[in-house]
C-alpha cells in the first residue's frame, strides 16, 4: 500500500509512523510513505500557500494551485488514479466498515487540509473522497491523515501477527472486545474473574461472548442497536443482566 501525503507539515509523520507496528510495516516493505510539502509548490516569492477568503470572513484559506501541483508531482507518470482523500470535519465518519472497504485500493493520496480549509475547487478537481475521524475540529487534516494510515496499515495481510487477525476483532462483528487480565492474579485486592483460570474452553469462550455482548449494550447502544443477535446471543446478554439485577 502506497500513500502520498500533500501537508504543509511533513515533519509531523516520521515521528508517529517510524514507531511500532507501523513503522515495522514500512521497514518490511508492506507500506511505502511519501510526503509532499504544499509548499514546495508556491510560486510565490514568499512561498505562500494561503489567501484570504473571496466574499470576507474569519481565517485563510489554502489556494488550489500549490496543492494541485503537488498532486500532479505524485500522479504524473502513472498509468492509473490514485485514491484522493481530504481529511476534513465534513467528511464521511471513518469506521471499521469503510476502512475494510478502502482497504482494497492499494495507492492513496491524503489532503491534509488547515485554517478553514482548501479552496472549493481543489475539491472538485482531485479529491474523491472526504473522511472525517470524528465529529470534532483540529487545527490540521495531519493527524486524521496518521490515523487513517494507522486503520489501513494493520487490515494489510502479514502486518499483524496472523493471530490477532484484525477481522476477528472488536468493531469488526459489531461487538467490543471482552475483558482481558493478565497477571498477577491479584492486583490491589482485584482478582482475576475464575472462570479464566478454570482451563474449561468452552466455558471460557461462553463467558468470553457474553461480556463482549453486555459490553456492548452498556458502553455502545448504538453499536448494540444495529445487532442481529441470535437466540443464544440474547439468552447470554439476559442471563448476564439477570445477575447483575438488571431485569
Ligand atoms: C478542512 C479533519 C480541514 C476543513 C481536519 C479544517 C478535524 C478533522 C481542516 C477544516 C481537521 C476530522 C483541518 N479537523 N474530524 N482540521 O477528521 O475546517
Amino acid at each position: 500500500m502506497r500513500f502520498d501525503i500533500l501537508t504543509l507539515f511533513p515533519d509531523m509523520f516520521p515521528p508517529v509512523l517510524n514507531e511500532s507496528i507501523i513503522g515495522r510495516a514500512k521497514q518490511d516493505g508492506f507500506i511505502k510513505i511519501n510526503t509532499v510539502n504544499i509548499r514546495d509548490f508556491s510560486r510565490d516569492k514568499h512561498r505562500k500557500t494561503d489567501d484570504y477568503p473571496y466574499g470576507g470572513g474569519n481565517g485563510m484559506v489554502m489556494m488550489a494551485q500549490p496543492i494541485y501541483d503537488a498532486y500532479l508531482s505524485v500522479t504524473e507518470g502513472l498509468s492509473y488514479k490514485p485514491k484522493v482523500i481530504y481529511l476534513s470535519p465534513q467528511g464521511k465518519l471513518l469506521n471499521q466498515e469503510l476502512v475494510n472497504e478502502l482497504s482494497t485500493c492499494d495507492h492513496f493520496i491524503l489532503l491534509c487540509g488547515h485554517y478553514e480549509g482548501v479552496d472549493e475547487r481543489i475539491i472538485e478537481e482531485i479529491v474523491d473522497e472526504e473522511i472525517s475521524i470524528g465529529d470534532y475540529v483540529l487545527t490540521g487534516g495531519e493527524l486524521p491523515a496518521m490515523v487513517l494510515i494507522d486503520a489501513l496499515t494493520r487490515t494489510i495481510p502479514g502486518v499483524l501477527a496472523s493471530k490477532d487477525s484484525y477481522l476477528e476483532e472488536s468493531h469488526n462483528n459489531g461487538l467490543l472486545e471482552y475483558p482481558q487480565y493478565t497477571r498477577p492474579y491479584e492486583f490491589n485486592g482485584r482478582k482475576v474473574p475464575d472462570i479464566l483460570l478454570s482451563g474449561h474452553h468452552a466455558n471460557i469462550k461462553r463467558w468470553r461472548r457474553q461480556q463482549s455482548l453486555l459490553r456492548t449494550y452498556k458502553k455502545r447502544p448504538d453499536l448494540f442497536n444495529k445487532l442481529e443477535l441470535s437466540e443464544e446471543d440474547r439468552k447470554l446478554l439476559h442471563e448476564a443482566l439477570n445477575n447483575e439485577g438488571n431485569v
